[in-house]
């Protein structure tokens, strides 16, 4: 088949890539800070506080229990890796919103993930159907290497911004910079705009 390397891995010419991105193909690196935690599913929770209405923590089946909901599209890794048209499946962030119900004064979330790693967030950027909480990938049970039971997915940012692991999202009224972020990494992380490094 002569036009078969074109159809293969690391196009460049993909619109899908973002400026400075490779086509990682079937390759998902993992990328952790932290010591991997075996959470169980049972031992795993989701808790919304801050500035909400209701505070509120669903268990496991209990989040199962909310409408739930798939992404199919593109994730960015800073490190210039990207995965392209890949499906995750979980609940949206504006489900567990709905119930907790923010507040007027909330302009920001801070996740926080059950090894104290912890991303920050324009509110206005986890709500509109652009933030979900997921335990599957490709259909499967997302691997704890990969943040499973549970992980935060933010795909319209860059990856970092997808807490592992994610046990909590804090709204406030003001931006709390997260452990990426005062490490020198942008405060927001918008892939198409290369906003990679503080400043950039
Ligand atoms: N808890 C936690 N979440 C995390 C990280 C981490 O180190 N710890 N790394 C971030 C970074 S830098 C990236 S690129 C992605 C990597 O996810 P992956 O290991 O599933 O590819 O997770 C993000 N979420
Ligand atoms: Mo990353």
């Amino acid at each position: 088949m002569a036009t078969r390397g074109f159809i293969g891995r690391k196009r460049s010419g993909d619109p899908r890539l973002p400026p400075g991105q490779y086509d990682a193909g079937d390759d998902w690196p993992v990328l952790t800070a932290e010591v991997t935690p075996n959470l169980r599913p049972e031992q795993w929770s989701m808790s919304v506080d801050g500035l909400v209405e209701t505070p509120t923590t669903w268990s496991w089946e209990e989040a199962h229990a909310l409408p739930q909901s798939e992404f199919h599209g593109d994730i960015h890794c800073v490190t210039t890796w990207s995965k392209l048209g890949v499906t995750f499946g979980g609940v949206s962030v504006d489900e567990l919103l709905t119930v907790a119900g923010p507040r007027p004064g909330a302009t920001h979330v801070l996740a926080t993930s059950t090894t104290g790693y912890t991303t920050n967030l324009p509110l206005a950027d986890v709500t509109g159907g652009k933030a979900w909480v997921v335990w599957t990938f490709g259909g499967q049970p997302l691997s704890s290497g990969h943040g499973g039971p549970v992980r935060l997915l933010v795909p319209h940012l860059y990856f970092w911004k997808s807490a592992k692991w994610v046990t909590r999202l804090t709204l406030l009224d003001h931006d709390q910079r997260g452990f990426w972020e005062v490490n020198g990494y942008h405060d927001r992380g918008d892939p198409w705009l290369e906003q990679r490094y503080t400043g950039d």
